[in-house]
């Protein structure tokens, strides 16, 4: 296929990535990932631990100029989680920066240590392997939640990158003289995808705050930066912040493009940023299966509260309950999001049934999003399917696999996990619990550590209730909607 990176082709001393005072040009970075690509070449699918550095785009760069597919493990994540990201994508490397301390369920795999200033550097010059990757290739092993049990690894391919990335250009005209500030973790599609290989795809540059702050976001700004990915949790703290600093509404006033994804925007945010700010902030909307199917586009209409139009090459239905197409274009008339298109996975790795369970008979995939069209084709984004799902700081949360979770402590006897609306994260987690002793629960900030050490902290509650019994139906089955702090 084409390259990933055409401005790796020839590269030159442009700038490309920067992470603090840290950074590399296209010239730098193209020599130090070849020199580790040549490491990675023939090997399958590579571990990548994907702290918010240059380290890590580098690996990943190295990893897809080798032909091979990436695996990015957050490196917050506890052991469980781990151990089953491990099993299931069997890794043959894994990549890190030096000095980064790897748990010990990583200790069988071979570690290499990525260079950020590569042989190549030095001037020695290393070529990458000589691959030509198929576009059905894997690029990237994605692993995310389902309502019950572990994470799935969701098998992204070369094709889906390229498709989903072209069709953000288009509709937002974004070329390589943008440069992008963010500060999003580098383990999923957001900061990964739109925010690495996203600019690395154009020739432009981004700039990683290492983490977020509406400080880093305003020095970035006026500094150069031309866009702004975030979460909502993100825009809401900007949001709380504008009112006491009004250097912070110059700066965003600045930017040709705020954008916002991972969850919805709440309206009242939209309005207190244009407001301080002049600027509007647009939301496209994405699922680690599909990358991105919608976007607000540059050229069109602004308009709050909704993820706009279908992207360029994504087929969008809205469809009934019994998977009957909706044709309304009313603003009203509610049905599950299906897609279609070259943005889309292949697979989830291990689980025919799961893909199998995931597409229609003719290729639709079923989003679980619940949706209205307004007449001009803008998409509103009502609801999700599965209440099992909860969406916080934008991280996606399966409710069956944090029950496990708290199963598995001694002080639980019963367990029930919900999603309640949060002002900054969208939804917190919230643990319904039924203690194995009565006289000694076990409190929140054990059970949250408890989540936080196996899982990931993203996932650990931030409330729990004590209750005598979980509501059941005859057939035995948890009533979550019946859970409501009367049974504390
Ligand atoms: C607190 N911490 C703990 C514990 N309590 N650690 C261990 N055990 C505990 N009991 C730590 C946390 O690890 C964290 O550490 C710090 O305390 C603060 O935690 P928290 O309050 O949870 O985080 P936050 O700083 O408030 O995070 C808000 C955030 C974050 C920055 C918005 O939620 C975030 O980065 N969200 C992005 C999610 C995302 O990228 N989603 C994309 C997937 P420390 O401070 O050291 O970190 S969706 C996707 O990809 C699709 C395609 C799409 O559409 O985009
Ligand atoms: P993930 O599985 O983590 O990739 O999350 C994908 C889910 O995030 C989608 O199915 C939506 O529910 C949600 N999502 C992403 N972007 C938006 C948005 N702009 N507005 C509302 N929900 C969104």
């Amino acid at each position: 296929m084409s390259t990933l990176f055409p401005a790796l082709t020839n590269p030159g001393e442009q700038p490309a990535l920067r992470f603090g005072d840290r950074s590399l040009t296209y010239a730098e970075l193209g020599a130090a990932a070849d020199a580790l690509a040549a490491r990675c070449a023939g090997t399958g699918r590579v571990a990548v631990w994907a702290t918010p550095s240059l380290e890590t785009a580098v690996a990943v760069i190295a990893v897809l100029r080798a032909g091979a597919a990436a695996v990015p493990l957050n490196p917050k994540s506890g052991e469980k989680e781990l151990g089953h990201i491990l099993a299931d994508s069997t890794p043959t490397l894994i990549l890190a920066a030096p000095g980064d301390e790897l748990p010990s369920v990583l200790g069988h795999l071979e570690r290499v240590d990525v260079d950020v200033r590569g042989v190549g550097a030095k001037g020695i010059g290393v070529g990458g392997p000589d691959v030509s990757p198929d576009d059905e290739d894997p690029a990237l092993v994605v692993y995310t939640s389902g309502t019950t049990g572990p994470p799935k690894g969701a098998v992204i391919p070369r094709r889906a990158i390229a498709a989903t990335l072209d069709a953000l250009a288009d509709a937002w005209q974004w070329t390589g003289d943008d440069v992008l500030v963010h500060g999003l973790p580098l383990f999923h599609v957001h900061g990964l995808v739109l925010g690495i290989l996203g600019p690395l795809r154009r020739g432009g540059s981004v700039r990683h705050l290492g983490r977020f702050s509406t400080e880093g976001v305003a020095r970035e700004l006026n500094d150069g930066a031309t866009m702004m990915f975030g979460v909502p949790t993100m825009y809401h703290r900007i949001a709380e912040t504008l009112p006491d600093d009004p250097g912070l509404a110059k700066s965003l006033g600045r930017a040709r493009l705020l954008v916002s994804g991972s969850a919805a925007l709440p309206v009242h945010d939209h309005e207190r940023i244009t407001s301080a700010t002049g600027r509007r902030v647009i939301e496209r909307y994405g699922m680690t299966e599909t990358l991105m199917n919608t976007s607000v586009r540059a050229d069109g209409e602004p308009r709050a509260g909704t993820v706009g139009v279908p992207l360029p090459g994504v087929e969008l239905r809205l469809v009934e309950e019994d998977g009957t197409p909706l044709p309304a274009y009313d603003g009203e008339s509610v049905g599950e999001i299906q897609v279609r298109g070259p943005n889309l996975f292949t697979e989830y790795l291990n689980r025919p049934d799961a893909t199998a369970a995931a597409f229609t008979a003719d290729g639709w995939f079923r989003t679980g999003d619940m949706a209205v069209r307004d007449p001009d084709g803008y998409v509103r984004i009502v609801g999700r399917k599965a209440t099992d799902l909860i969406k916080s700081g934008g991280y996606k949360i399966g409710a069956g696999e944090i029950e496990n979770a708290l199963l598995e402590h001694p002080g639980v006897r019963e367990a029930a996990v919900t999603g309640e609306p949060d002002p900054d994260l969208g939804e917190r987690v919230v643990a319904w619990i039924v203690p194995s002793d009565p006289q000694s629960p076990p409190e929140l900030a054990e059970l949250a550590d408890h989540v936080a050490g196996r899982l990931a902290p993203h996932k650990r509650p931030r409330v729990v209730h004590h209750i005598t019994a979980l509501p059941r139906n005859d057939m035995g089955k948890i009533l979550k909607r019946s859970l409501t702090t009367t049974h504390d």
